[in-house]
This record gives structure tokens, sequence and C-alpha cells, in this order.
């Protein structure tokens, strides 16, 4: 039995390669259990400053393995909230509070909560013949691991409800010129794009990066005086940091910073 995730540590980064490629990466059990285990060991691992999250084979993610949601007509209905508490809505909640950037590679197709997860990633990138689909509304359900938050927020109220509503799939280019991710890439320069800027990413000063994202991420749901006051506790606590004092004296000293992460 292949391994559902693979994990990998280059260049000060983690790679976290959803892996059942037959099924579009498409989350069972297993799959979901190995990719907080991946999370949570690039979290504790020092070493690791930046993630890399991406799928195998020809799609990112199709969301929900359906082949494990059959029941029969007269059955009773699954609970899906329970599925929802138990493992999309953690794993969602752990990505975002991550306190190290996630780079999200979209290689593929990605569908229900596999565009959501990718969205709820703090840097997509998204080959040319990436798709993202809100699959949801064509089997019933409503969107999850997110996205009823992260859309509007990303492409405003009109775009979410239709997306949402038909199940329209949105190109790479179309969500790169909406906005709702960072880059699209030629399928090639994918993989090499990504690796590139999580390379980056590891050499920067990763406590602030942590405290950056969750900045950004706070001011969706704080007014102006609140974040003034998330702004200056997180400053406060950037300027403990080690790599505070090496970015100074790097700039003073004209110099490249050798920032340690600390
Ligand atoms: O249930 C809960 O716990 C609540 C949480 C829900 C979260 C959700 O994500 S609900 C939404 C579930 N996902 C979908 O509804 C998407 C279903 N898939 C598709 O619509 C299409 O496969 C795609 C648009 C993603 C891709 O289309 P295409 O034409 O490129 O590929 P394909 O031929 O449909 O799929 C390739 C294979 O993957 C195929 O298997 P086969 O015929 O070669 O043996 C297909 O059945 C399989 N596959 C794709 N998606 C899923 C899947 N198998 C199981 N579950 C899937 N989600």
């Amino acid at each position: 039995e292949t391994e559902p995730v693979t994990y990998e540590v280059t260049d000060g980064y983690a790679v976290i390669t959803l892996n059942r490629p037959d099924k579009l990466n498409a989350f069972n059990e297993a799959m979901h259990g190995a990719l907080i285990q991946a999370l949570e060991r690039a979290e504790q691992d020092a070493a690791v400053r930046a993630l890399l999250l991406t799928g195998s084979g020809r799609g990112f993610c199709a969301g929900q393995d359906l082949s494990d949601r059959s029941f029969p007509t007269d059955g009773e209905a699954p609970d899906l909230g329970a599925t929802l508490e138990r493992l999309y809505n953690p794993l969602v909640r752990r990505l975002r509070a991550l306190p190290k950037p996630v780079l999200c590679a979209v290689n593929g197709v990605a569908a229900g909560a596999g565009a959501n997860v990718a969205l709820a990633c703090d840097i997509v990138l998204a080959a040319r013949s990436a798709r993202f689909i809100q699959a949801f509304c064509k089997i019933g359900l409503v969107p999850d691991s997110g996205g009823t938050y992260s859309l509007p927020r990303l492409v405003g109220e009109a775009r979410a409800k239709a997306l949402a509503l038909l199940g329209t799939p949105v190109s790479a280019e179309q969500a790169e010129a909406w906005g709702m991710i960072w880059q699209v890439h030629d399928d090639a320069d994918l993989m090499p794009e990504a690796q590139k800027l999580c390379a980056h990413l590891a050499t920067q000063p990763t406590r602030a990066l942590g405290l950056i994202k969750r900045a950004i991420q706070e001011s969706a749901t704080n007014d102006m005086d609140a974040q003034l006051d998330l702004e200056r506790d997180l400053q406060r606590e950037a300027a403990r940091s080690p790599d505070y004092r090496e970015g100074v004296a790097a700039f003073l000293e004209k110099r490249p910073p050798r920032f340690t992460g600390a």
C-alpha cells in the first residue's frame, strides 16, 4: 500500500505531497491522518521554515473520496457535520495557525474540499492547466473547508455566490486575474517556481513571517482599532527576535542578512 501523503525536507522546507493519484488525491481517512501528521511534523521541526503542499499525478485534490460516502437509499444519512468537525476543520485550522508560510502548488484540478484546502494556504501557485471547482452544489452539499469564508474575501460576494451556486470551474488564469491565487505558471514551470519560492522563504525571518500571516488573517474579523492594537503586540514580539537584530545589523553593514528563523 503506497503512502497517502509523502513528506520530504529539502533546502529548509518540507514538501508534502498528496499521494492518491488514481483518485485525483481525493481525501479518505488515511490521507487526512497522514496530512495532519505531516503538518505537525513540519510545524515542530525547527529546520523546516516553509511548507510546500502539492499533489501527485494529474490532479491536486478532488475533495472528499465519494466512494467512501455511498449509502443505501433507505439507510441513515452520514453525519457530515461530524466528519467536518473531526477531519476537515482541524486541517484548515492547522494550516491557518501554522506559524510558518505554507505555499500550495496546485498542479491540476482542485475540487470541493481540495479547492478550499488550497485556498487556506498562504501563497497559492497554480499550473496553467489547473482548475478550481466548488463542486459541492453538484452533489447537494455546501462548500466547506473554509470556502464560504475565504472565497467572498478573495473574489467578492458576487463571484463567490455564483461559483458556489453553479459549481463553474475557474481556470488558473482566471483565478490569478481575480486575485484568488498568487500566480499561474506553465505546467512544467510550476514545481521549479514553487521550489524557488519555498527555498527563498526558508532563508527569511520565520518568526516574523508567522506573525505577518497571523496579522493579515486576523484583519478579516478585526476593526482598524483592534488591528492597530494587534500590530503593536506583534511588532513588540517580532522586535525581540534575533532575526530582527540581524536584519537591522545587515542593513547598516550593507550586507545580506543571515536569518536563522529564531
Ligand atoms: O463527506 C464529507 O465528509 C463532507 C466533506 C465534503 C468535502 C467535499 O470535498 S465534497 C465534494 C467532493 N468532490 C467532488 O464532488 C468532486 C468529484 N470529482 C469530479 O467532479 C471530477 O472527478 C473532477 C472535476 C474533479 C475531475 O474530472 P476529470 O474528468 O478530470 O476526472 P475524472 O475522470 O472524473 O476522475 C478521475 C478518477 O478519479 C475517476 O476514477 P476512475 O473512473 O478513473 O476509476 C474518478 O471516479 C476519480 N475521482 C475523482 N474525484 C473523486 C474520485 N473518486 C472518488 N471521490 C472523488 N471525489
